[in-house]
Formats: structure tokens, C-alpha cells, sequence
């Protein structure tokens, strides 16, 4: 039903109607698509707002990617049509629109490419995506071979969705001169002032062809005929009508009929995207399809190995080999990659949310750290003098503030010492703390010391007169709208972060020679960490927050949202709950929250409004923040639990994040282990039947905190400023793990083995003993043996 391929580059799926939403993603410098194993897809492309190119039949909302997105009949797809000329039959590849079951089917997600295999009555269509590495196109090769042992009259017809593009104008038409379908459209605006912006956009779709086609069709209706998409009237004819759209919907087909002999193949090219006039589209034709006919380079097929390489420069820095061949597969190729997406691309978005931006960048420490590394002084260099950190980093002169950037949110000052310190691990790289960079309202420099003390000064006062934090209208939690808008609500979870930014600052200030201010806020940690205590512990765990009208939520009292995961987890970060208070909220996590597909992020979910919490309480019960498995917390709750030295646990709840092994799980998520979603569904509860369905929302922070556990709990191979401390906290059943680790440019190679001869973990470097496991002096480009002897 579904495994990875030999060599481990390409996960398959086996069936289009299993898991009819299984999906991949591809990326580049400008766009991004999301494709379903049934011919489906969701493409953006940034100019610099994300815009589209193949819409659906009526007029979308703009938003971002929303997890669940309902598939239908119409739905923006990629297929081509197959009809044997002497039969009659049709079927079509992928699967979509005709639904026609084949007799073999292959869909096969790549890191940079998609490819389908379909074979049915003896003929065999190939179809792969692969995209450029700059521009805003699909590279398409529909290959055909005739497996049969006689001659085929056939004709294929690839259809590319182009759907509703603007009321105000739409049209397109085939052009001899480009050989492809050129669609047109204005954006629609209302304001003149908005003229200048949409006068620029890439407002044309094309789809260009490097074979001349039999006959086409750019009207979407006259194709479609009474049969409609599953059965569309224009294929039942000898050839395409060759008509054009005028202010109609239209639809670029084009109908490649031919003889095939036994055995032959035949492979077709197509390139669909974007562009803002036909002289940009001719270039593109130039460029990838006639240089080569003219006998120069061939465009298309470079453009795909540039594109290959450019995905491979997201290579992780660590290559595991454990028990678990599935986890293995997920963190060695497909967790590094989707940490690289959200590094590279922003989440296709001008004005990231702040917590995300730096949460992506904390990420590409790990990938590409000097990328992060300038992440951090633009997020820095929007800070306020007040040390307040905005809700959304601009990242282009002409980003719109989007519109959950207008909600304002308490918590963005603490993720900058907590994702700033995973860059030092990999780095020690402390002459970032040295950098000046500006403030939002002042082009005064100062050092970045300076900015983020300001921001936890800034946290410090942020509270009420009990010392907890505020939380306006919302905290990590968007949509917790309602807990504080008057001014008054405080958010638990928030007060406990800030005592875990306050150590992990004071750990940094340390390190970096600021004692005094390391003392600072070590008391303010200590004091916090009371607080939190004294207000916040109900009995068995810890609560939420207080209302406006100052109600605790989050508590045994409570019949719906009684227990949050955040506060826990943040707990035994922050070193909140001592040993008795640990061991309870994690047994009433357990107890609550934890189902077969992880820990849910609240429990029970909620049915109906709470006025006094928000909008999270509206969502569907078991979705997103209300109560699904939100990965993100989840992920923060098992740092948590390997920060205590919970293993067990923390494994157990890591794996979860994973579909399968087994069949019944893989069908219930309905999701290809080739990314972690941003939920799976919860109110286990509640809603048994739901109950593990994933989001497929591939936008998520989970990843770079998943990558977190890897490396500074399970398999413990954190950086200090000495050098590289060796601490695994492996499951107890695993006997042997291997480990390639590259470390400020050194390779280690780890053998970590249980020794029934050992009371303590013992490292050994090259044969040599290491006193206190902090492997030194490593030297860039060096290679390094490693053995880890665990006790049994
Ligand atoms: O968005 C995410 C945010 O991008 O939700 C997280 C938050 O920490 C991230 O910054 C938790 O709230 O209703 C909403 O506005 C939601 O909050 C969504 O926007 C949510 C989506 O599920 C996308 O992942």
C-alpha cells in the first residue's frame, strides 16, 4: 500500500482511492505546489503577495493554506486524458477527472520531483512534476508507451486546470507562434491607487508545449459538453474544436493523436505557470523547449537537475540508523527537507508571523546557519526601543500586514533567546550577540545583547500585579482571542514560557560574559517559576490562564477545555514543577491528552463558544487548536519530557508523529510520511471515528522543535560551548543506534550500544575516553569514530 522506494529517495503509494489524499509538496525560490496522488493541486506563486495561476471554477477567498482542504470535481488538477481511437475507451492519468481504477498504479513523492505511473489496458503513461529553481513554473514529461503487442490508435489530452481567473476580465486562446495556450486576466481592484500594483502582475497562464499538438480547446464549457469533467463531450469527437474563451472560464487541453507501434514510447513536455506577457512567455519557450531543438542546450532538462540540487542543500545534520526503519527513513530525508521549506520559503508569506519566523529560522540552524543567522538581525531590527516585538516581520517593501498581524499577541519576545540558542549550539557562533542593528522607531544601534535583554525586559513588565503575563488577544495560541482583549486576562502557559526564556537568556549572558546579567534573570526565573505556582497549579496540573474577569481556565473544574497541554510542557521546562508536580501532569496527560496518534492540545474539546476564551473555542471540536493532535504542542511537550529525562514517554509520543507502521493507522491518518502535519485530529474522546485524520497542512513549527528532540534528547548529541555533549536517551528496548553527525564541520561517526559492563553512559573518541562526554576540539572537515556505551 505504501513504502519507501529502494533507495529510499521516493516514498509510493500503491492505490489512488486508499488514501485519496495523500499528497506532496514541491518548492522553490518563488513558488510552491501541492499535489494529490489523484491529480489535484494547490499552487502559489509570491509576486510579492502569493497569487495563482490555476484557480478554482469560482471566485476563492484569499488566505493562507488552510489545513483539510475539500477536494471536488473541479478542483484545480493536472491530468491527461487517454482515449483509444479504435475502442473508444477512456480513462485518465493520473486518476482524475474519469475515476477510471487502472491496473497498476504508482504515485511516487520525490524531494524534487512527483512521478505517477499508470499503466492500464496495455498502455503505460508516465507523468512527472518537477519545478524550475528561480521562476514560478511546473516542468512537466507525460511519457506514453504502448505495451501491447500491436499497433494503438490513440489520443491523449493533457489537461491543465486555468478555472475562474477575475471578474472584471478573463479569456485565452492557442498561439501558433508560442505553441501553447495563453490565458489572460486583470486582477480585479477597485481602487486607482491599486492600478500601479496589479499593472505589474503576472496576470497570464500558459502552458507551453514542445510538440506541436493535433488540436486544442481553451474553452472550459464547450469542452466539457453535457458529459461534463469525468466525461467531457469535446473528447467523444475525432479532434478538439480548437476554441478559444472570451470571458469564459478557460482550461488549457490540447490532443496529441497518433499510431504507436508495440513498444514504442513517446514522451511529451509541457510548462505551465505565471507569466506577465507573451514576450516573457516566448522567453521561457526560448529558454527551455527551442535552444535544444536548435541544437543547443536542452533548458528543460537542466533546469530539473538544478532544481534536484537545489532541494539536496537541505541536508540535515544527522543520519540515523535505529530499530526503526520508518523513523529513520523520515528523519534522514523528509524532516530536513520540510525544515529547509519553511526556511527558504517563509510559508509563502511577506510578513511571517514572528513566532514563526524565528521558530523556521531556529530550523535552518541546523541547515543553513547563516541564513538563520541573518533572520535573527531582521527580526531584531524590527524590534521597538520598548524591547516589544512586533506581530509579523516585514520581509519586502511592499508587504501588506496580513491580517493576523493586526491581532496584537504577547508572546513573540520569548521565542528569540529559545530559537537563539539553538543557533549558538550549532554555531558558538557568539559574535551575533555583538551585532548592532536598529530598532523599529529608532536607527540608534545597539547590540544585540541589548535587544533581546530589552525584549525579556520587556516580558517582565508586561504583567499584572501578580507577576503574570498578559495576554491581550492571544499568545502562541492565535486564536485565544478573548482571554485578555480588556486588559486584564493573563495567559499561564505565556508566564511559564517567560520563565524559560529568563534561564535559557541567563544561560546565553553566561556563556557570553554578562554574569551580571545572568544573575538578573536567574532571580527573575526563580521568581516567575513561584508565581506560576502560586496561581497556577490546580491540584493535579497546571492552568492555562485567567480571564479578564479573573477565572482560571485550564482546570479540573472546567467540563470542556480542562486541560491544556502548553502549561505542562512549558512546566518542566521551566523548571516550575519540581519532582512530585512533574510526575502528576504527566500522568494526567497521559490520563487526558494521549491517544494512539499523539498528545492533543487540549482536552475535552470544546463544543461552544466561551466568551471569556475566544475563537479557539469555535473551531470544529478535535481540529486545529481546539483539541486536535496540534503537533507543534505536542512537540514542545515531548522537548519537555527529554528535558526531565523522560524517555520512555517522550519516545512513545515522538513515534506518533509518524503514520503507521501498521495499516489501520496509515489509513486512519490518510497522509504519506513524507511531512509532519500541522495536526491530526483529535477529541479522541469525543469523536473516536475522526480521531487521528491529518490535516495535511505541511506548514507547521513542529519541525524544527521535532529535529530539537533528535538532537538534544534522544539522541543527545547537543552543542555547548566546549564542543559537542554526548547524552542519549534512547527507548530502552533499542540496543544499537548509529549516528553521522556533522558538527561545525566535523563528521562524527556514532556507534551508541548498550554495555551490560557499564554503570553510566561512557564516551569514547578515536579509542579514547572522554571524562565528562563533551567531545572538544573538534576540527572542521575532520572525521571522528565514536563509541557510546549505555548501560543495559
Ligand atoms: O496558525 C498557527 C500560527 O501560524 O497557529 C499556531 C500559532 O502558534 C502559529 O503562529 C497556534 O495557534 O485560527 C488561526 O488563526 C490559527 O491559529 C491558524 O492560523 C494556524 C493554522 O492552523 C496554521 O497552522
Amino acid at each position: 500500500m505504501i513504502r519507501a522506494s529502494e533507495d529510499n529517495e521516493y516514498y509510493e503509494l500503491t492505490s489512488p482511492t486508499i488514501l485519496p489524499k495523500a499528497s506532496g509538496f514541491l518548492w522553490n525560490e518563488k513558488m510552491m505546489i501541492h499535489m494529490n496522488c489523484r491529480g489535484y493541486a494547490v499552487a502559489q506563486f509570491m509576486q510579492p503577495e502569493p497569487g495563482k495561476y490555476s484557480y478554482a471554477p469560482n471566485l476563492e477567498a484569499k488566505t493562507f493554506m488552510q489545513p483539510e482542504q475539500p477536494y471536488y470535481a473541479h478542483h484545480p488538477g493536472r491530468f491527461v486524458y487517454v482515449k483509444d481511437e479504435v475502442s473508444g475507451e477512456i480513462f485518465s492519468a493520473p486518476y482524475e477527472p474519469v475515476r477510471v481504477l487502472p491496473d497498476k498504479y504508482t504515485f511516487s513523492v520525490g524531494k524534487h520531483n512527483i512521478v505517477w505511473k499508470i499503466e492500464h489496458h496495455e498502455l503505460l503513461i508516465e507523468m512527472s512534476l518537477s519545478l524550475p529553481k528561480e521562476d514560478p513554473m511546473e516542468l512537466w514529461r507525460v511519457k506514453v508507451t504502448n505495451l501491447s503487442p500491436k499497433n494503438r490508435k490513440l489520443s491523449i489530452y493533457p489537461y491543465f486546470t486555468v478555472g475562474y481567473m477575475s471578474w472584471m476580465n478573463q479569456s485565452g486562446e492557442y498561439k501558433e507562434d508560442l505553441q501553447g495556450i495563453v490565458c489572460s486576466a486583470i486582477t480585479p481592484y477597485q481602487k486607482y491607487q491599486d492600478y500601479e500594483k496589479i499593472k505589474n502582475l503576472k496576470d497570464k497562464t500558459f502552458l507551453l508545449a514542445d510538440q506541436e499538438p493535433s488540436a486544442w480547446e481553451v474553452n472550459q464549457e464547450a469542452f466539457e459538453g453535457e458529459g461534463g469533467i469525468p466525461s467531457p463531450s469535446a473528447i467523444r469527437g475525432e479532434m478538439l474544436q480548437k476554441g478559444e474563451s472570451r470571458y469564459e472560464s478557460p482550461v488549457a487541453v490540447l490532443q496529441y493523436r497518433s499510431e504507436m507501434e508495440p513498444g514504442e514510447e513517446r514522451e511529451y513536455r509541457f510548462i505551465f505557470g505565471p507569466a506577465h506577457d507573451e514576450a516573457e512567455i516566448d522567453q521561457i519557450r526560448r529558454q527551455y523547449f527551442i535552444d535544444k531543438n536548435a541544437g543547443g542546450q536542452d533548458g528543460f532538462a537542466l533546469a530539473e537537475l538544478e532544481y534536484a540540487e537545489y532541494v539536496s542543500e537541505g541536508r540535515g545534520c544527522i543520519e540515523i540508523q535505529t530499530p526503526d526503519a520508518d523513523l529513520d527513513n523520515f528523519v534522514n530525508h523528509w524532516l530536513p527537507r520540510q525544515m529547509y521549506y519553511h526556511g527558504q520559503t517563509n510559508r509563502l508569506t511577506t510578513d511571517p508571523q514572528t513566532r514563526n519566523y524565528l521558530q523556521d529560522n531556529m530550523g535552518m540552524s541546523y541547515i543553513k546557519p547563516e541564513m538563520a543567522r541573518a533572520a535573527f538581525l531582521t527580526a531584531l531590527s524590527q524590534q521597538e526601543v520598548s524591547g516589544a516585538m512586533p506581530d509579523g516581520i516585514i520581509l519586502h517593501k511592499d508587504a501588506e500586514l496580513k491580517y493576523i498581524n493586526q491581532v496584537p499577541h504577547t508572546d513573540h519576545c520569548v521565542w528569540l533567546p529559545i530559537c537563539l540558542s539553538t543557533y549558538l549550539d550549532e554555531t558558538n557562533d557568539f559574535t551575533i550577540l555583538e551585532e548592532r542593528v536598529p530598532f523599529a522607531d529608532s536607527e540608534e544601534l545597539e547590540s544585540v545583547f541589548e535587544h533581546i535583554t530589552r525584549a525579556m525586559h520587556w516580558l517582565m513588565k508586561d504583567r499584572d500585579e501578580r507577576g503574570l503575563n498578559f495576554i491581550n488577544q492571544g499568545d502562541w495560541c492565535d486564536p485565544m482571542n478573548m482571554v485578555g482583549y480588556k486588559g486584564k486576562g493573563v495567559s499561564g502557559w505565556l508566564t511559564i514560557a517567560t520563565a524559560y526564556a529568563f534561564i535559557i537568556w541567563a544561560d546565553i549572558c553566561e556563556k557570553g560574559d554578562r554574569v551580571n546579567i545572568a544573575e538578573e534573570f536567574r532571580l527573575a526565573a526563580d521568581e516567575t517559576n513561584a508565581v506560576v505556582n502560586q496561581y497556577l497549579w490546580d491540584g493535579e496540573w497546571y492552568a492555562r490562564g485567567i480571564t479578564d474577569d479573573n477565572v482560571v481556565f485550564g482546570i479540573s473544574k472546567d467540563q470542556e477545555g480542562r486541560i491544556f497541554i502548553n502549561p505542562q510542557g512549558w512546566a518542566l521546562l521551566s523548571g516550575a514543577a519540581d519532582e512530585e508536580k512533574q510526575e502528576k501532569l504527566i500522568q494526567a496527560v497521559k490520563e487526558q491528552l494521549e491517544t494512539p496518534y499523539g498528545v492533543e492540545k487540549l482536552a475535552p474539546s470544546f463544543t461552544s463558544m466561551r466568551e471569556d476564551v475566544g475563537r479557539v473555542t469555535q473551531k470544529h471540536p478535535g481540529t486545529a487548536e481546539n483539541g486536535a493532535v496540534y503537533n507543534h504542542a505536542a512537540a514542545f511537550y515531548i522537548y519537555g519530557l527529554y528535558a526531565v529525562g523522560e524517555k520512555e514517554n517522550a519516545y512513545r509520543l515522538l513515534r506518533k508523529m509518524l503514520p503507521g507502521p501498521d495499516a489501520e493507522d496509515i489509513l486512519r491518518r490518510g497522509q504519506l510520511p513524507v511531512f509532519i502535519p500541522n495536526y491530526y485530529r483529535g477529541a479522541y474522546r469525543q469523536f473516536p471515528h475522526t480521531a487521528g485524520r491529518s490535516s495535511h497542512l505541511f506548514n507547521t513549527g513542529t519541525v524544527p522543535w521535532v529535529y530539537r528532540c533528535l538532537i538534544d534528547g534522544l539522541f543527545g548529541l547537543q552543542g555547548t560551548k566546549e564542543g559537542l555533549q554526548v547524552k542519549p536517551q534512547l527507548p530502552s528496548n533499542w540496543q544499537e543506534v548509529t549516528v553521522k553527525r556533522i558538527f561545525r564541520g566535523a563528521v562524527l561517526h556514532i556507534d551508541m550500544k548498550r554495555n551490560s559492563g557499564v554503570a553510566t553512559t561512557e564516551v569514547y573518541v578515536n579509542g579514547k575516553y572522554i571524562e565528562d562526554g563533551i567531545i572538544k576540539d573538534l576540527k572542521s572537515a575532520a572525521e571522528y569514530k565514536v563509541l557510546v556505551k549505555i548501560p543495559s
